[in-house]
């Protein structure tokens, strides 16, 4: 008999999405620039010289999107607020057509049946407010808030789930620390201090939706986590790899549950540590509804003298397998998810992303066969079903992505979508990962054996 992986009834299984990604129209309707607007027009700084100013134009096709959505049976569609479409300036004048839009958004998704997941920040910063000094700078923890209201007032009668912030790591490292993405700035001081103005604009915003949110919403923020192990048993590398942990996880997550950074933080980085002023530790700490986890891979850290500060890198083990980014881990998501809970309990977790980049391709039959997504699908639920089945608390999970999207620094090459799109005829195909996803929602679990998938 085959085993068949059951989840709860009330278990929600939805997808994610983010504006940069997704939406284009980039300078419609009286939106304002973007952080990720600059650095994708800056060439060099993305793989395929692409840029999100058209993506899966989703911010047109929405409906018929939606209409996509529904025939998967989605039960949840997290997309996030384009911060500079609200608020051109980042602050004060609020742009009436961008609020619209989400607007019509949100009722669409209700209409459908489907729960609309706001996330506020996913890495699209006014350009503006990155004039004045962008994250490093506590002012923008005052605007964040400012913009979170705004979007409160508006939606917040509505809106059943709301994450303040996404993966605050890869905007405060990424965008600060090795420059990857927008800013594109290289100074780790800067990164930490950007950390640190993100918890305080986390709190800032939990405050505002919880006082204007008419309907008692879901309030969460969602980190990027992995497992992080040792290359070996050595005591470098074992002190490498809780290096690289302080950084990724508990920079984060022991403020947010804890309310106070990590001793080693301080210890082992005098001069980078941030700015703390009374009361922003107590603002980070604001009780949350979920914990929100997007996993995608384990990091296995070795001692690296040469690397600035950390002195720390990933390495790729032998023997594992590996997509078009990363390894592929499935224990990883079972590892992150028994740790966060034996060290943090939040009340519930959500996993807010999850998904494979794949080159996938249209077969001659108008298919696209993307076995190796659904295999990892299957996988990784396999091992969140685990960690429930230990009594942790994960009650959602959100496929990264519905639609193949602007993959960052990496343009279009990466394809992470349940459905496909054709950048140049914006023609939606829904995968054979989608079509098993639909059937894994209306079942309620899958049987776990890939030669049914
Ligand atoms: O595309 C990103 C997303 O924006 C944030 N989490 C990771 C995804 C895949 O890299």
């Amino acid at each position: 008999m085959t085993d068949f992986v059951r989840f709860p009834d009330s278990f929600i299984w939805g997808t994610a999405t983010s504006a940069y990604q997704i939406e284009g129209a980039w300078q419609e309707d009286g939106k304002g620039p973007s952080i990720w607007d600059t650095f994708a027009h800056t060439p060099g700084n993305i793989q395929d010289r692409s840029t999100g100013d058209t993506a899966a134009d989703f911010y047109h096709r929405w409906p018929e999107d939606v209409a996509l959505m529904r025939s998967l049976g989605l039960q949840a569609f997290r997309f996030s607020i384009s911060w500079p479409r609200v608020l051109p300036e980042g602050t004060g004048r609020v742009n009436p057509a961008g609020l619209d839009f989400y607007d019509r958004l949100v009722d669409g998704l209700l209409a459908a049946g489907i729960q609309p997941v706001v996330t506020l920040f996913h890495w699209d910063l006014p350009q503006a407010l990155q004039d004045k000094g962008g994250w490093p700078s506590r002012e923008t923890a005052d605007a964040f808030g400012e913009y979170a209201a705004v979007a409160a007032r508006r939606l917040g009668d509505r809106v059943p789930a709301w994450i303040t912030l996404n993966e605050p790591w890869v905007a405060a490292f990424a965008g600060h620390y090795t420059g990857d993405h927008a800013p594109g700035w290289r100074d780790a001081k800067a990164a930490l201090q950007a950390a640190h103005t993100q918890l305080i604009a986390h709190g800032q915003a939990v405050q505002a939706l919880r006082s204007l949110c008419s309907n008692h919403p879901k309030i969460g923020i969602a980190l990027t986590l992995s497992s992080v192990q040792p290359a070996s048993q050595s005591e470098d590398d074992l002190a490498a790899a809780g290096r690289y942990d302080l950084i990724l996880t508990r920079l984060f997550l022991d403020p947010l549950f804890h309310g106070r950074y990590p001793a080693e933080l301080q210890a082992g980085f005098p001069g980078l540590f941030p700015d703390v002023r009374p009361g922003d530790l107590d603002a980070a700490s604001a009780p949350l509804d979920f914990l929100g986890i997007n996993y995608y891979s384990r990091d296995v850290i070795r001692h690296n003298p040469d690397i600035p500060w950390i002195q720390a890198e990933p390495v790729q083990p032998e023997g594992s397998p590996y997509s078009q980014m990363w390894e592929i881990y499935p224990p990883g998501i079972y590892e992150v998810l028994a740790r966060v809970w034996r060290d943090y309990h939040p009340a519930s977790i959500w996993i807010t992303e999850n998904g494979v980049p794949v080159p996938d391709g249209v077969d001659a039959d108008g298919r696209v066969r993307d076995f190796r997504r659904t295999a990892y699908l299957l996988d990784h639920l396999v091992q969140v079903r685990r960690a429930m089945d230990e009594g942790v608390p994960v009650e959602a999970y959100l496929v990264w992505s519905l639609l193949d999207n602007f993959e960052w620094a990496y343009g279009y090459k990466m394809r992470f979508g349940l459905v496909y799109v054709d950048f140049e005829t914006q023609q939606r195909i829904i995968k054979d990962s989608g079509h098993w996803f639909a059937r894994v929602i209306r079942d309620h679990g899958f049987a776990a054996v890939k030669e049914q998938i």
